[in-house]
């Protein structure tokens, strides 16, 4: 019988007999923001003061726990007091037994607070985690000292280190009960509850356990330690995770929480730690557009065809394979359909080999894909992808023929990397159901999905295809029509730099160097051998108009081309291969090629600083970035990060190249770029005019995440 409550919009407390019940109420994720925090230490105070209360629990009345502390107060300057340390001291120091009730995942702060009760009880399906590196910084509100006093030291430091979600199956000693089934968790924790206060268990505060930093355990930080440094470099949390729990065995419990908190701040002031938050919330606006009204319709996408079973039409095919939903593949000749289905099966048994998929997921997946030479039998899908050749005229009879034979409602979708999709649209008699839907390759790897709205496209097929990113566990980014859509558009002066930078006198180890320190996967000379110079060759011959008044316009590239060295593919480019091996070996041979179409085009070679190849790689890029944003082509600068983050390997402790600007100062960047215009002669007066959405920002004292 329920004898009172307190009920805040956030937190509850319901008081039945000798048990008094909180329960976060926050939506979407109980996220622990200061009216939660002040909920709970109402909720507690209450139930302490009542003096029938023999014990208190602490659930969630959302699908989950709670995703932890409210990352949207970070950097905001109010009063956010009392933060989640003083509530969890609160909960810990509680003098009456606390139980937390984790029906689902509890993340960051939400599993300091169970890790702050006295009791925990969760079922089999759950997951939880400490993601805070992922957001730059580390667990502040007691992880770090609580989590190794239950778990063993080497799952505490991976759960830290790597922020990865954990089964609570792995975590038996860190949780009092595992329910087997998620139904009965509320029904066994009352029982376990009941009985712990009946037979007055002890209030059990994970702090009092003490922990001792022996031989062997100093030992396991400094090969661990040594371990993140390799495998984390650009990053600065990671390590300071690694200290952050040895602290919790080398000081007592109120000591080591001083020293995560010194260093959860030292985190917190760096520009990874903005960066990474600024990410975050990236991704997540990625799929909001805006203007679009919010009961727009999602179509539904049961079957699926790809036009072209090559290697982007395979990759594509297995996005949907893998989530269950049937794909048939369309190929002009039997062989080649046989071909590309059969490079699907070796994919996937490369998998199973790996221990990534079962025999019979293989097994599920490969039935999940049929394939057909005639385009009749596409009538009763509802998305057709194309990634035929990239050439004009066959986008416009693919698209021809698809509109005769799909059904109404089905969207038509190109995988088009550089051509009008207008003009792929005026080909069909639906332009509103075309769309692009631009994969990266490879299409089964790569996370980002650029999806490319039409002069025309509907907004519901603009819907559909955000969802389905997320269905098919991709990151959707809407862009508008324009040559090489965001991503590559912004990626060709980078590369062009590159090229120049060469002719001037840097080599390609140099300038790999260079972006490889600032976080580049790999630098855009190994980036180009890898891809095959020869995409990048047909790409300039198709827009030679546009660079003809550049005669130095990546001539080294074109030259290495016209030499047969394209690259990886066939043992050499900007660099000589070994066979079967990707490793670049320098080649003065390319050095001399620059150094001869320099003193061709009269461009005399000088020593290069690491300082002026970033700057002339970097800004340029950011520069054409405004320009998109200027052109609207993309809504918002963070979605340019979020392009450039799952795109092109940009750093994501940089935040995408957009923050990076901010970070800088968009006024540095526009110096910069005026330097070379002025310094670079008619070269510079060519290529490093600031855009005109730079000078407004700068002269509005604005950066890019405040201008759109
Ligand atoms: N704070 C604020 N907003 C949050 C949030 C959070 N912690 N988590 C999610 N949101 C918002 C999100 O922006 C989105 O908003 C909506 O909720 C739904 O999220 C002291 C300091 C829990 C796995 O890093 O990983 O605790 O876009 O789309 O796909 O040690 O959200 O709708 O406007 O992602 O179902 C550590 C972050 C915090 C977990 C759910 N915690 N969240 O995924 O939904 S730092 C995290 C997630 C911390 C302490 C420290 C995921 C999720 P909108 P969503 P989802």
């Amino acid at each position: 019988m329920s004898q009172n409550t307190i009920t805040s919009s956030v937190v509850s407390l319901e008081i039945s007999g000798a048990i008094a019940n909180i329960t976060l109420n926050s939506a979407p994720v109980n996220a622990l923001s200061k009216a939660v925090r002040l909920g709970i230490i109402e909720a507690m105070n209450a139930a302490l003061d009542n003096a029938s209360v023999k014990g208190i629990t602490i659930t969630s009345s959302l699908a989950l726990f709670s995703a932890g502390a409210d990352i949207s107060e970070f950097g905001n300057a109010d009063d956010l007091s009392p933060m989640l340390p003083e509530v969890l001291n609160v909960v810990e120091n509680s003098t009456k037994p606390v139980f937390a009730i984790v029906n689902g995942n509890a993340f960051g702060g939400g599993l300091e607070l169970a890790l702050a009760c006295h009791y925990r009880i969760t079922h089999a399906k759950n997951r939880v985690g400490l993601p805070e590196v992922h957001l730059g910084i580390l667990p502040g509100a007691g992880g770090t000292q609580r989590l190794p006093r239950l778990a063993d030291v080497q799952t505490a430091l991976d759960m830290i280190v790597t922020g990865a979600p954990t089964s609570v199956q792995k975590l038996d000693i860190v949780f009092d009960v595992i329910v087997e089934k998620p139904e009965h968790l509320f029904e066994q924790a009352a029982k376990f509850v009941a009985t712990a206060i009946e037979e007055e268990f002890p209030v059990k505060p994970v702090s009092a356990i003490t922990l001792n930093l022996d031989a062997k355990t100093a030992g396991l930080f400094e090969k661990y330690a040594q371990g993140v440094a390799a495998k984390t470099k650009g990053f600065f949390a990671p390590l300071q995770c690694v200290k952050a729990v040895k602290a919790a065995f080398e000081l007592p419990f109120e000591d080591g929480l001083k020293r995560e908190s010194a260093l959860f701040m030292e985190c917190m002031n760096t520009p990874q730690a903005r960066a990474q938050q600024h990410f975050f919330f990236a991704e997540r606006a990625a799929s909001h557009v805006q203007g679009m009204d919010k009961n727009t319709k999602v179509r539904d996408i049961k079957k699926v065809a790809i036009i072209g079973a090559g290697t982007m039409g395979g990759g594509i095919a297995m996005n949907f394979a893998n989530v269950g939903i049937p794909v048939v593949m369309l190929e002009m000749k039997q062989e080649a359909l046989d071909k590309g289905l059969a490079l699907i099966h070796k994919n996937y048994l490369n998998s199973a080999k790996k221990g990534k998929l079962s025999e019979q997921q293989v097994t599920d997946r490969m039935n999940l894909l049929s394939g057909t030479t005639d385009y009749a039998d596409l009538g009763d899908v509802d998305l057709v992808i194309e990634a035929v050749f990239e050439k004009m005229s066959v986008k416009k009879e693919v698209f021809g023929a698809l509109d005769r034979v799909c059904k109404p409602g089905a969207i038509l979708a190109s995988n088009t990397s550089t051509l009008d999709l207008n003009e792929i649209a005026q080909s069909t008699s639906r332009p509103q159901d075309v769309i692009g839907l631009h994969f990266f390759s490879p299409a089964n790897v790569m996370k980002l999905l650029e999806i490319v709205r039409g002069a025309q496209t509907a907004d519901d097929v603009i819907k559909t295809s955000l969802h389905l990113a997320k269905t098919i566990n991709k990151v959707g980014v809407l862009v508008g029509v324009c040559f090489g859509f965001v991503g590559n558009r912004m990626i060709e002066p980078y590369g062009r730099e590159s090229n120049r930078l060469m002719l001037e006198g840097a080599s390609p180890e140099q300038v790999d160097r260079v972006l490889g320190k600032f976080g580049m996967p790999m630098g855009p000379f190994t980036m180009g051998d890898m891809a095959g110079l020869d995409i990048g060759y047909f790409v300039r011959e198709s827009r030679r108009e546009f660079i003809k008044h550049d005669p130095s316009y990546c001539i080294v590239a074109d030259k290495l081309v016209e030499q047969g060295r394209v690259g990886l593919k066939c043992g050499k480019g900007a660099y000589l291969y070994e066979a079967g091996n990707r490793q670049p070996i320098p080649d003065p041979a390319v050095i001399d090629i620059a150094k001869q179409e320099a003193a061709r085009l009269g461009i005399k070679q000088r020593d290069i600083s690491d300082q002026e190849i970033l700057e002339r790689c970097l800004y340029p890029l950011i520069n054409e970035g405004a320009d998109i944003l200027h052109e609207n082509i993309a809504s918002k600068s963070s979605d340019i990060d979020v392009i450039y983050v799952y795109g092109y390997g940009f750093p994501v402790f940089r935040g995408g190249p957009m923050q990076y600007a901010d970070e800088i100062g968009l006024a540095e960047v526009k110096a910069r770029l005026e330097y070379y215009r002025d310094t670079l002669g008619e070269y510079g007066k060519q290529w490093f005019s600031p855009s005109p959405m730079l000078n407004q920002l700068v002269a509005d004292n604005k950066n890019f995440s405040s201008s759109k």
